[in-house]
């Protein structure tokens, strides 16, 4: 019997000529190299092949069998580098080492208003602390001398757990702590945000932010806890600001102080921003009454303090304009984004 592996050549360059993908020259490779392939039927064939020729032809099939693995290797090869060009052309051109184009968004005004008091005092040698959102009533209130039922309660209610605790409604709330755990004499300050139950208007919020400050040791007074004060607003504002310092009551301090910043809105004339007073009040301060020493545990005999509750986002708005409280809250990226270059 004759084999003509020669136009087994043929056929397969014929359909190799068709083959456009991987997955077709798969195909045929199983037509001719798989089990029951045209090259294993040839094989098949070769024991009717004269005795004297088996060999030779044998040769034959083999080197032909060799030659199409090969070239099918080769072929599946180049198919699919040109597959894996093609996908990537299809993709917009890009540079890995190129600056992201995701819009990183910016800082709240109140954070960065926030770093800049904190580098203000933390380069006067004192410590920034974090206390808890939800406080128990003895922290927000009673070791502040604050006694159940006390009328001060009053102008500071406030959301209450079913398990008794409450949202702080002011940074004091973390001034026994803070003596507790770092005794006298100390220099602290602690942001953070507070909650009050009560309408909203230009210059109030339910939820807004203070940055409280005690600095108690041996012989502080109130020339202290001015000069502080001052220092903190002329590097905030780095201008002159008109301040006004009058009585106030705190039962946590005495004597006891507002200190009101004329309304920079307005520039004092009066406005919603101020309700038409020309003044905010900013920063309530005194010195600690040894009443909340005694609680925090403070020797009253040797030390005396001050403390300071800053209103955050009052100061906010102040420093850059902004004539609505309620706008801090809003969400409205396009108007909280104008104040950072970050
Ligand atoms: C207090 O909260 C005292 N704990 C402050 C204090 C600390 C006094 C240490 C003495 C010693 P007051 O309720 O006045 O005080 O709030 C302090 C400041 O927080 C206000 O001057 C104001 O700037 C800001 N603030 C108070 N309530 C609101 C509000 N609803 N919305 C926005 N800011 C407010």
């Amino acid at each position: 019997m004759q084999i003509n592996t020669e136009e087994l050549r043929r056929q397969f360059d014929e359909r190799l000529a068709e083959i456009k993908s991987s997955t077709e020259i798969d195909s045929l490779r199983v037509d001719f190299l798989g089990k029951k392939g045209k090259i294993s039927a040839l094989m098949a064939e070769l024991k009717n092949v004269a005795a004297e020729q088996k060999k030779e032809v044998g040769q034959m099939i083999n080197d032909l069998k060799q030659s199409i693995e090969k070239t099918i290797t080769e072929k599946a090869e180049e198919l699919v580098r040109l597959e894996e060009q093609k996908k990537i052309d299809s993709v917009e051109a890009y540079d890995a080492t190129l600056p992201t184009s995701l819009d990183l968004g910016s800082y709240h005004p109140i954070t960065l208003i926030q770093r800049e008091v904190q580098d203000i005092f933390t380069s006067m040698g004192f410590i920034v602390e974090n206390y808890s959102e939800v406080v128990d009533d003895y922290h927000c209130f009673e070791a502040l001398n604050i006694p159940k039922h006390h009328p001060a309660r009053d102008m500071q209610d406030t959301y209450y757990l079913d398990n008794g605790q409450l949202l702080k409604t002011h940074t004091s709330a973390a001034q026994n702590y803070i003596m507790r755990k770092y005794g006298a004499p100390v220099r602290a300050i602690f942001p953070g945000r507070c909650f009050r139950n009560e309408s909203t208007d230009a210059c109030h919020e339910n939820t807004f932010f203070q940055l409280e400050g005690i600095m108690i040791d041996e012989d502080i007074s109130i020339s202290n806890l001015i000069y502080f004060m001052k220092t903190m607003l002329s590097e905030v504002f780095k201008q002159d600001i008109t301040v006004r310092l009058r009585p106030g009551f705190f039962p946590f301090v005495e004597p006891g102080f507002e200190l009101d910043i004329s309304c920079t809105i307005c520039g004092g004339k009066g406005c919603p921003s101020c309700k038409n007073s020309g003044w905010l009040e900013l920063c309530p301060c005194g010195m600690i009454h040894p009443n909340v020493l005694k609680a925090g545990g403070i020797d009253t005999e040797k030390y005396t303090g001050f403390a300071f509750g800053l209103g955050l986002t009052r100061l906010a708005m102040m420093k850059y304009g902004i004539k609505d409280i309620r706008m801090l809250n809003s969400g409205n990226l396009k108007a909280l984004s104008q104040f950072s270059d970050k």
